[in-house]
């Protein structure tokens, strides 16, 4: 399948000057893999980029040619001709760094893999299809005859290999694989982007992983696990990913995984992360959907009110309930 970047995108990023980057909250490898990708691609056609994140940019992607030059909500400015919204399935996931009222009127392009989104852009090109939002900008350089160079080409193969767990998830097409051999060929390195994001688990989360897992339970083809706030907190935890999707993912019994983070809310409310995994065949994309989050069919996450042991009592039997729907959609 070839894919094709709308004329309607094209156009707008042709005739803007002044554009602002920006991705979403609780950035994964796409997302800053796509920020500054983009960012590298738009300049060598002369434009005045800015890349901005909601959070502050984590350890793991600092690696990332540019990623020095992202800014924070409160640095943005109010004057852009254009801004684009990459990874994003929803407007709310840009956090501080859209003001609506500061930013009203300046068109909005969104660029997205995610099958949730909600086409709240001026312009949309959503590949449902696509591996990663990298993989779709490595189409738009073609439609905008920008060369793919170095740093270009280590940032969009960060992003594919992240959401693509290394070209093991079930939408790792042929496409995905040419993809990459052509940013490999860029000069990006795999080895050495596979070391700096998959292959990596702090000692402090591997300790963490001990009272989590002594709690983790199985029912119904359901397994999952979570960490309490003052667990991650007294584990001295550096990110807010427990790494254990792949592991609970695995388990042979399970169709399908969750793995819960306690969080404290700007509001000092108890919030819990939710991050979903289903084996091929079944989804859990609706599931985050419909607790207002987002994701793919074999991934997708949200963030839910109440403390860690609401919550699980809250989304576990959801999933169940899914999982048992899905069997019998099956037979
Ligand atoms: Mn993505």
């Amino acid at each position: 399948m070839t894919y094709q970047a709308p004329a309607e995108l094209v156009d707008a990023l042709r005739g803007a000057n002044k554009i602002l980057c920006v991705s979403h909250i609780n950035a994964d490898g796409d997302a800053y893999g796509s920020l500054l990708g983009l960012m590298w691609m738009l300049r060598v056609v002369g434009k005045q980029v800015t890349p901005a994140m909601p959070d502050p940019v984590i350890q793991e992607f600092e690696f990332l040619p540019g990623a020095g030059e992202i800014i924070p909500p409160q640095a943005v400015g109010a004057i852009y001709d254009l801004i684009v919204c990459l990874d994003m399935s929803s407007q709310d996931r840009m956090g501080a760094v859209f003001d609506p009222v500061r930013h009203a009127g300046i068109p909005l392009a969104v660029i997205d893999h995610h099958v949730t989104n909600t086409r709240f852009g001026s312009v949309n090109w959503v590949e449902a299809n696509c591996a990663a939002t990298c993989q779709m900008l490595t189409v738009l350089a073609d439609a905008l005859d920008i060369p793919i160079d170095r740093q270009i080409a280590v940032c969009l193969l960060t992003g594919i290999v992240t959401d693509t767990l290394c070209f093991r998830t079930s939408n790792t097409t042929p496409d995905v694989l040419e993809a990459a051999m052509r940013l490999q060929r860029a000069g990006a390195e795999l080895p050495a982007i596979v070391q700096r994001t998959l292959n990596r688990l702090p000692f402090n989360t591997l300790r963490l992983w001990a009272p989590v897992l002594a709690r983790v339970q199985l029912r119904e083809g359901v397994v999952w696990a979570g960490a309490t706030n003052a667990e991650l907190n007294a584990a001295g935890h550096e990110d807010d990913d427990l790494r254990l999707n792949s592991v609970l993912s695995s388990v042979n019994e399970a169709d399908m995984s969750a793995v819960f983070t306690e969080k404290v809310n700007d509001n000092g409310e108890p919030v819990v992360e939710c991050s979903f995994r289903a084996k091929p065949g079944f989804n859990v994309g609706d599931l985050a959907f419909r607790l207002g989050g987002g994701g793919h069919a074999p991934a997708s996450g949200c963030t839910v009110p109440g403390t860690l042991d609401q919550v699980i009592e809250q989304v576990i039997p959801m999933m169940i309930e899914e999982r048992r729907r899905q069997l019998d959609a099956m037979s």
